[in-house]
């Protein structure tokens, strides 16, 4: 058996290395997972000397993986094949949980794997009998896989590898990637091509795309995803697909990570046949008591529902008069008897409802709190409106002490670009996991909100809307990665600092030379503020084109949904500009503690970058700067569009030090990121301009276009709308 095992391993390590020799051209498909052989010489033998051979115990489909994982990572960064060996001796990589490994247990010996829990992992250096060795381990496979990423990455990014003693455990729970992709395989704001999943061959053709997708998500700690659109379609629910879900299922579980579907709440009656929804009804509640027992016939370890409700067109209980909590808790109570979860989204909002957009969900969901199942979690995006590339943080975070909020954060760039702009969007996360709450006073910061630590909430999560379609490259845009990498390593640690994310995943992705990191890193660092800047300047939001969301539309106004038009954001007039969400607005700084409140409402204590999300603001305000309101506008949106300049000219010099696909991949999309900054720039400027009644300073360059010129750019067919 164990011979057998050997051979297997040798042949698997084989392709691997031949897989990845052969895919030298670098077309993005292996994300941050290369493997490539380390071409520092002396940090190679020195790597080579600590690890001669691998001793794996465990055979379990996931110990499979991670054997597949680590002798193929490793002989593709030693550039020789690393072989499997039984008995444990000097330079054993030894990896296994204490019950499968008596020596790993004996090791253990003041060592306690109590704190890392279930998913967690320890790397250290050992010695046994005088031979030096290093051990991964964990209380589960799982564990030990996620282990066995953490020591490849320390190879990949050349760390020491000599006195190792790490130990790490995730600090939320459910670490989830949300797919808004349709049973038609288009994704909803998915600008990288189609849905990875095929609908139409699976459950009988397995895509080797899923394992490498699984391979992905569970090398940067990610351990749900939810397949489906939350602008959901029943179909999935029936048992023709839910054959399919499961194959699915299949390929993910060995690396961790479970499947979860949207509900759509009329499924009962599009699929069932009742005539009603109603939560409360009997038949709708049994509809969905057996239609969870036929879901987990299919997925034993299935993860639970997502749901959108009575949000844009969906259906939801306040179709029958019921809350939120009602409609939620009929779900959780179906799933419960198999662990499952459910996730129901606060994105709430009206047009009927007379209510600023920006305090509808936390007037929905407030007054429930503590109404809803032990097993729900209340899905909040990270900002009020509408991942917007700046908003404060959701006030719903810290207002809901007896239920779990989770974060939602945006992967794909649907307001950032898309799939052509350069834009890192960690330091975007960061700065909402870091905000300062003050719902138990200083230091109540978002991140402690959602690990659970604030109120001690039984269940938390982090999902993040995947950036992920069919493209060769999987994101579209080569850096886009990065964000899909970031969300995941900031689920695991949301206390993480979004430079050394990016450090690690420039590392692993495309380089350790010292100057292609620092370079990319200048770049990825400054690229978030510099698309504020170009775009939704001081708090400005919501000043997209109409329908795609690509470019600039600051006019738009008049249409059948005022919250979905630009005017009711900017509140651009004669006497200014921005949104009143003081006392004498919309007082939607009243949802936030204090003296979060007084800060926000007070327009010479409100930050300046959030200052037209809050204030309608005179046009010759005078700003920190000691310039006018106008002014400061222009000195940003210039500064914006020289940032991209700044990130173009920085990006030219990486020519040579990278490979040569990938560097004008990045070179050509930043030309036209320009080009569109330039647009947002001059087409948002020159609409203030016709109410400020306010010179752009001369020592700018002045728009080349006219305004009725950017008024009738009308961009036809772009993906994800
Ligand atoms: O950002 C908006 C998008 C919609 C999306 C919605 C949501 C899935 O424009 O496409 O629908 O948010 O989050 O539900």
């Amino acid at each position: 058996m164990k011979k057998t095992l050997v051979l297997l391993t040798c042949i698997v390590g084989t392709i691997m290395l031949i897989r990845t020799q052969k895919s030298k051209a670098e077309d993005g498909y292996r994300l941050w997972l290369r493997y490539d052989q380390i071409e520092n010489d002396s940090l190679l033998n020195e790597y080579r000397q600590l690890v001669k051979c691998i001793t794996i115990n465990g055979e379990s489909p996931t110990m499979i993986v991670a054997r597949e994982e680590i002798v193929g990572g490793l002989s593709g960064l030693f550039g020789n094949s690393v072989s499997e060996n039984e008995e444990v001796k000097e330079g054993t990589l030894l990896i296994g949980t204490p019950e499968n490994s008596l020596t790993i247990s004996s090791l253990l010996a003041d060592k306690t794997l109590e704190d890392i829990g279930n998913e967690g992992f320890l790397v250290f250096s050992a010695e046994v009998n005088k031979q030096k060795m290093t051990v991964i381990t964990g209380n589960t496979d799982i564990g030990v896989l996620y282990g066995v990423y953490h020591f490849l990455k320390l190879i990949q990014t050349h760390q020491s590898i000599t006195e190792l003693n790490i130990s790490g455990t995730p600090k939320i729970q459910h670490r989830l990637l949300n797919h808004w992709d349709n049973l038609d395989r288009k994704v909803e704001r998915g600008y990288a091509g189609f849905s990875l999943w095929k609908w139409n061959t699976l459950p009988d053709y397995i895509d080797p795309r899923y394992k490498d997708y699984a391979r992905a998500n569970a090398s940067v700690g990610i351990n749900g995803t939810v397949i489906t659109n939350v602008n959901a379609n029943a179909q999935v629910l029936t048992p023709e697909y839910l054959e399919k879900v499961a194959a699915l299922a299949d390929v993910f579980r060995p690396y961790g990570i479970r499947v979860y579907l949207t509900a759509r709440f009329s499924a009962p009656m599009e699929i069932g046949g009742l005539q009603t929804a109603d939560p409360l009804q009997e038949n709708v509640i049994d509809w969905w008591n057996n239609k969870t027992k036929e879901i987990y016939s299919y997925i034993p370890d299935f993860g639970g529902f997502l749901v959108k409700a009575n949000s844009e067109g969906q259906p939801g209980p306040q179709n029958y008069g019921r809350s939120h909590a009602e409609g939620a808790n009929l779900m959780a109570r179906a799933v419960k008897p198999y662990n499952g979860i459910v996730m129901w989204r606060a994105f709430v909002y009206s047009n009927e409802e007379p209510e600023d957009r920006a305090k509808q969900a936390y007037n929905e969901f407030k007054p429930l709190d503590g109404k809803f199942e032990d097993n729900v979690l209340i899905q909040v995006k990270n900002g009020p409106i509408d991942f917007q590339p700046r908003e404060p943080f959701h006030p719903l975070f810290g207002a809901m002490e007896q239920t779990p909020t989770m974060m939602e954060f945006q992967v794909t760039q649907e307001y950032l670009g898309q799939d052509i702009h350069l834009t890192y969007l960690a330091p975007l996360y960061e700065e909402c996991l870091h905000s300062d709450t003050y719902a138990k006073g200083a230091g109540s910061e978002v991140f402690k909100v959602i690990n659970g630590s604030l109120f001690d909430y039984s269940e938390t999560g982090m999902a993040g809307v995947s950036n992920i379609g069919d493209d060769r490259n999987w994101c579209g845009h080569p850096i886009a990665q990065a964000n899909w990498y970031a969300l995941g390593q900031l689920a695991w640690d949301p206390e993480a600092a979004s430079e050394e994310i990016a450090k690690g995943w420039i590392r692993m992705t495309y380089s350790n030379n010292q100057e292609v990191i620092d370079t990319m890193l200048k770049i990825m660092m400054i690229s978030r503020e510099a698309g504020v800047n170009y775009r939704t300047p001081l708090g400005l939001h919501h000043q997209m084109a109409w329908h795609h969301h690509y470019g600039p539309g600051p006019w738009i106004k008049d249409k059948p949904r005022a919250d979905w038009t630009s005017a009711y954001y900017n509140k651009a007039d004669e006497t200014g500009i921005g949104f009143d969400r003081t006392k004498t607005g919309s007082n939607a700084i009243s949802q936030y503690f204090s003296p979060l409140d007084e800060i926000f409402g007070n327009i010479e204590t409100c930050p300046e970058e959030l200052l037209l999300w809050f204030h309608h603001v005179p046009w010759d305000f005078k700003m920190k700067s000691g310039n006018t309101l106008w002014e400061e506008l222009c000195l940003k949106y210039y500064k914006g569009v020289d940032q991209v300049r700044e990130m173009q000219d920085t990006w030219n010099t990486l020519k040579g030090k990278i490979d040569e696909e990938r560097f004008q991949h990045v070179q050509s999309l930043l030309k036209i990121q320009l080009e569109d900054a330039i647009e947002w720039r001059n087409a948002c400027l020159l609409y203030y301009q016709t109410f400020s009644k306010m010179p752009i300073p001369e020592k700018y360059e002045q728009p080349d276009k006219s305004l009725e010129h950017y008024m009738k750019v009308d961009r036809k067919y772009l993906p994800g709308s």
